[in-house]
């Protein structure tokens, strides 16, 4: 995966009825507030602050494509489970959200970004009940890893298998934003489901 050009191409808001048909291989980028998701998507697209990394978790309420080597596009949904915010996500744009999974041709794959850290919330276990109930693979980024050492990092796949009621199959990604540690293993991954057809 080399990317050579990046750009913001359409930004709607979360309560929008119809999203864009982009008519290109389409990934998607899912995860609560503040669990490093502009953080890894900036990554990813090797720009230091395109994606913004917010300041003010919760705030981002758009579905933000990018359109990346004019091949494909980055889609980062927005975070939802931030208590501050007074927004139900499961009654208001969840719905949305889970339309798009299952009525989007040229969606490819889903990632799920999670905490490594953390236990996955209800609103997590929603998403990646969403995201197999569309016919996804899951795919589970861990997110922050540059906080825990090795036997730690072993223990938190482990658990975050056994919290999800995954088994082995299930790809774990562990990623930091801080050391980019993960990224070319995203990379790959990301070359191996746009060679798909
Ligand atoms: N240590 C560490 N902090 C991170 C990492 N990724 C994100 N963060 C921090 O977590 C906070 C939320 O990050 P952000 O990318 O804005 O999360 P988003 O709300 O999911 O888009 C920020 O303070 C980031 O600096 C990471 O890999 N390691
Ligand atoms: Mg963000």
């Amino acid at each position: 995966m080399v990317i050579k050009t990046v750009d913001l191409e359409t930004v709607v808001g979360v309560t929008t009825k119809k999203l864009p048909r982009t008519g290109q291989p389409e990934i998607a980028f899912a995860g609560r507030s503040n669990v490093g998701k502009s953080s890894l998507i900036n990554a990813l697209m090797n720009r230091k602050n395109y994606a913004r990394v917010s300041e003010v978790p919760g705030k981002t309420q758009t579905i933000n494509f990018y359109h990346i080597n004019n091949e494909f596009y980055l889609v980062d949904l927005p975070g939802y489970g931030y208590a501050k915010v007074k927004i139900n996500f499961r009654s208001s744009w969840g719905p949305m959200i889970e339309g798009y999974f299952n009525d989007t041709p040229t969606l490819k794959a889903i990632f799920l970004l999670l905490d490594i850290r953390r236990k996955p919330s209800e609103d997590d276990m929603m998403m990646y009940n969403w995201i197999r109930s569309a016919g996804f693979r899951p795919i589970v980024i861990a997110t922050k890893s540059d906080k825990l050492n090795k036997t730690e990092l072993r223990k938190a796949d482990s658990r975050l298998r056994a919290d999800l009621g995954a088994d082995e199959t299930l790809t774990i990604i562990p990623f930091s934003a801080k050391s980019k540690a993960g990224r070319d293993d995203i990379y790959a991954l990301m070359d191996e489901i746009l060679a798909e057809k």
